[in-house]
């Protein structure tokens, strides 16, 4: 029976590791369904670090498969900073613009300037295909606003993703709030139908916790081949509970939190076999106290400084921790 249990479990995580080399149908909301975020997030530059934002823009890059051949559209929900969702100081007077870029220029993997983390860098790389600036509207508070239709093959392409690769900006162009929004890739303008095996990712992922005790935020950032180290860095965290780092052979390393407008960073070991597959970064709040509408930053890089990418729908699937070890150690019953 052990040993059934064994090779079951053996085969479950092959399957896992293998089925999925971009993401599965979930990857069209941004937060990911496995991620459990509420929101992203994104100050006016006129605003204060302290509330959770370091730089006042935001980065997200969508990825479709090369065999999808329709057009497809960018769906922002809650675009304005007001009435609802949002995060009010004074009075509501933020803007921000949402960008969107396809064409030479856009891939990450190209272009470093592109994944908005060289300080003093041009992120705005590509061709602008679309954009708007959102104050505190009514029309668009609490619904969506739609980008496109887009052609894929006005992306970049990637020939490692076998994906055109678009990259959408939210900037918080004036004003001090925050707006909370999220984005869906759609098949359909009114309707959000996914985009079979498209995907999205980021370098420095700026989100909301939930206001409550219970709920679990994670990330899952994408372990490369030639990983042998990651270093993460979080912003802001308010002291809020614990940040584990879960994997299929790491039960939950705990890492350094931040507390108020300062950064956090430390250096996690990786394994051979985590290669490939993805982190499981999870944030627990802490349990006395409720910390309410706290906004936190992380970036992960690997040992050489290379940005690492969270993809929405983790690639691999969610890792689980497997403790193989305690496995082989038990011995079966008679
Ligand atoms: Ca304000
Ligand atoms: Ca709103
Ligand atoms: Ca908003
Ligand atoms: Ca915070």
């Amino acid at each position: 029976m052990i040993l059934k249990k064994i090779i079951y479990r053996v085969i479950f995580a092959v399957l896992l590791t293998g089925l999925f080399p971009i993401g599965k149908l979930s990857g069209q909301a941004v937060p990911g369904k496995d991620e459990n975020i509420s929101f992203l997030v994104t100050f006016g530059h006129e605003g204060e670090t302290s509330w959770g934002d370091d730089d006042f823009y935001q980065i997200f890059f969508f990825t479709i498969p090369r065999d999808f051949k329709q057009q497809f559209y960018i769906k922002v929900f809650d675009p304005d900073t007001g009435g609802e969702n949002d995060e009010i100081q004074g009075l509501w007077n933020t803007r921000c613009q949402f960008l969107v870029y396809g064409g030479k220029g856009v891939d990450p993997d190209k272009y470093e300037e592109s994944r908005g983390l060289l300080p003093g860098a041009n992120y705005k790389t590509g061709n602008l295909l679309a954009s708007r600036v959102f104050g505190s509207e009514a029309r668009y508070d609490n619904s969506y606003f739609t980008f496109g239709p887009f052609n894929p093959t006005a992306g970049e392409f990637n020939e490692k993703w076998n994906s055109y690769i678009f990259k959408v900006i939210c900037e918080g162009v004036s004003g001090d709030d925050g707006n909370l929004y999220r984005y869906f890739l759609s098949r359909d303008s009114r309707q959000d139908i996914p985009v079979e095996g498209a995907n999205a990712f980021t370098y420095e992922y700026t989100f909301r916790m939930w206001n409550d005790f219970k709920s679990v935020a994670h990330i899952y950032p994408f372990i490369d081949t030639g990983i042998v180290s990651v270093k993460q860095r979080n912003f802001d965290w308010d002291n809020d509970g614990n940040i584990l780092v879960v994997s299929r052979y790491k039960q939950g390393i705990e890492v350094p939190i931040s507390n108020e407008d300062n950064w956090k960073d430390s250096r996690i070991p990786v394994e051979p076999p985590e290669v490939g597959a993805s982190f499981d970064f999870q944030f627990h709040k802490r349990q006395d106290d409720l910390v309410r509408n706290n906004n936190v930053v992380i970036s992960l890089e690997n040992q050489r400084g290379d940005a690492l990418k969270f993809f929405s729908s983790p690639i691999g699937g969610v890792p689980v921790y497997k403790p193989s070890v305690v496995y082989r150690k038990t011995k079966p019953k008679n």
